[in-house]
């Protein structure tokens, strides 16, 4: 194992990443923003180094800084985390050169990964099921409708560098194609430099269960189940759950044994997530995510398995802490992501000061999360500030307790998700687990219904809890007043406390 790693990452995944640590004996290394000096997960860390301005590309983006950060403090090792790094081939390249070990997926794997078209041929030789349609990329006109015709409308345009929503576009009908085409042509050149793009058949409210998988140095690959993660919005997962409302033993055995064909087909090592639509009893390959995901604490509740400790043993050239047939799911696990967003106004970004803070807790419930009362929440970053996740026997304790768990999490002086999740707790569809992607969009009006409801009518101990913060007029006036006093006596008489 290693002596000491650094984490390139910030917030509630450094914390994460260093908790594993701990555990290990392991010395952690924290590289913060100017943004970020008073962030939790630089203070928790054994070491800590500034690397630059707020800005992403001169900090967190900064691969020379990273790296010269790692071989000044001596890291053996680099976690990239989640976002950021966590996917650029360019830092697993560097970290060879300078001989620190990623911990994390191999460059060419990424970049396997990251051509869909490619991707999805290595998935079909793999025998995978992939979504039918072409399996090279379009240019010709004439091409794309007889294609279209063959595969049966509706179809879905998309653009081969593409990924997390950005360049694709749904073609009902065989007037639509052309500037479908030409749009999303353009979009990819502007976005990814790669105007390349292919067709494929548009699968109508799927399901988004991906699969987790864990692959070490020796041949090793196995799945650690399966999660649900259709609740989503503008491609953002909002709630994710393990296992999938739908997933059944067998349902797990084949899809489980299709990730696995994906992630050893291409020597995949280290932590990873093969991501599926699901519609209809049919699923198919969708895209492959290497790196450790957000929602992976689900996954660890329901199985008991320590993925970032895996990651870390994996990297050092340990062999897999288990076998397939050790891998068990028990009970239900739910994740909320909590967000300093305004769900009320189309989920705005609310960076700022939190001036009251009280996380929830009790059995089956853990919060991670990179906050804490009196920290501002700079504006630089994504707005995730922190997950909350809790386990039940079944999905439905697993529903109670979550809706338990948001009552007592109380978060003042900014706004965040946790009315949306409150609200998406109460709605019935959520509760009869038929799920789909475009859920947070079909019922807009029954969320928004129960999120108004929720806001106005916070049932009595949630406006306890709240007040233990927010004092009444009277009791605010004789605190200020006692405060006054103990300021006036203390300048005094220094020794003499009231
Ligand atoms: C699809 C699809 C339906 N049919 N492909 C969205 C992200 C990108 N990586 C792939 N995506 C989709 N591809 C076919 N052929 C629907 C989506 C999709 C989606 C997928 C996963 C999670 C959320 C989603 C939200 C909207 C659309």
């Amino acid at each position: 194992m290693f002596n000491k790693i650094l984490i390139a990452n910030r917030g509630e995944i450094a914390i994460r990443v260093m908790r594993a640590c701990k555990e290990l004996g392991v010395k952690s290394v924290a590289v913060y923003s100017d943004a970020d000096s008073n962030s939790l997960f630089a203070k928790y860390a054994d070491e800590a180094y500034n690397i630059g301005k707020p800005s992403p590309s001169e900090s967190y983006l900064n691969i020379q800084k990273i790296i010269d950060t790692a071989e000044k403090c001596g890291a053996e090792a680099i976690h990239p985390g989640y976002g950021f790094l966590a996917e650029n081939p360019k830092l697993g390249e560097e970290c060879e050169k300078h001989g620190i070990k990623l911990i994390g997926a191999k460059g060419s794997v990424i970049e396997a990964m990251g051509s869909k078209i490619e991707s999805k041929k290595l998935m079909r030789a793999a025998g995978v099921p992939v979504i039918p349609g072409t399996a090279k990329g379009v240019t010709e006109l004439e091409d794309a409708v007889e294609i279209a015709e063959s595969i049966g409308y509706p179809v879905i345009v998309k653009a081969s560098a593409g990924g997390g929503g950005i360049g694709m576009r749904t073609v009902y009908e065989e007037d639509e194609l052309v500037r479908a085409l030409e749009s999303t042509q353009s979009v990819a050149a502007s976005a990814f430099g790669d105007s390349t793009i292919y067709i494929e058949k548009y699968v109508e409210e799927p399901r988004h269960i991906e699969f987790q998988v864990l692959a070490d140095e020796h041949g090793n690959t196995i799945h650690v189940a399966d999660r649900e993660c259709s609740i989503q919005r503008r491609h953002q997962k909002l709630i994710e759950e393990s296992p999938s409302p739908i997933m059944t033993e067998e349902l797990r055995e084949e899809m489980g044994g299709a990730a696995v064909r994906a992630a050893s087909s291409i020597g995949y090592t280290n932590a990873g997530t093969v991501e599926f639509l699901y519609s209809n009893g049919e699923y198919y390959f969708l895209e492959m995510n290497t790196r450790i995901q957000v929602e992976h604490p689900i996954t660890e509740i329901v199985t008991g398995i320590d993925l970032v400790k895996q990651q870390l043993n994996i990297a050092s050239g340990e062999e897999l802490c288990c076998a397939q047939e050790d891998i068990t799911v028990k009970g239900h696990a739910i994740e909320c992501r909590i967000n300093a967003e305004d769900p009320l106004n189309d989920f705005a970004p609310n960076p700022g000061k939190i001036t009251g803070y009280r996380s929830p807790g009790g059995i089956g419930v853990r919060v991670d999360s990179g906050v804490y009362m009196n920290y501002t929440i700079p504006p630089y970053y994504d707005s995730m500030i922190s997950k909350l996740i809790v386990y039940g026997m079944t999905r439905e304790e697993a529903i109670a307790r979550m809706r338990r768990a948001l009552d007592e999490y109380i978060i003042l002086g900014v706004k965040t998700t946790i009315p949306f999740h409150k609200s998406m707790m109460l709605s019935k569809h959520f509760q009869e687990g038929k799920l789909h992607t475009h859920f947070v969009d079909q019922y807009r009006n029954e969320i928004m219904g129960h999120m108004s409801e929720v806001i106005k009518t916070d049932t009595e101990m949630v406006a306890r809890l709240r007040s233990t913060f927010k004092p009444s007029p009277k009791v605010a006036a004789v605190s200020a007043a006692v405060n006054s006093y103990m300021a006036k006596s203390i300048s005094k008489n220094p020794n003499n406390y009231p």
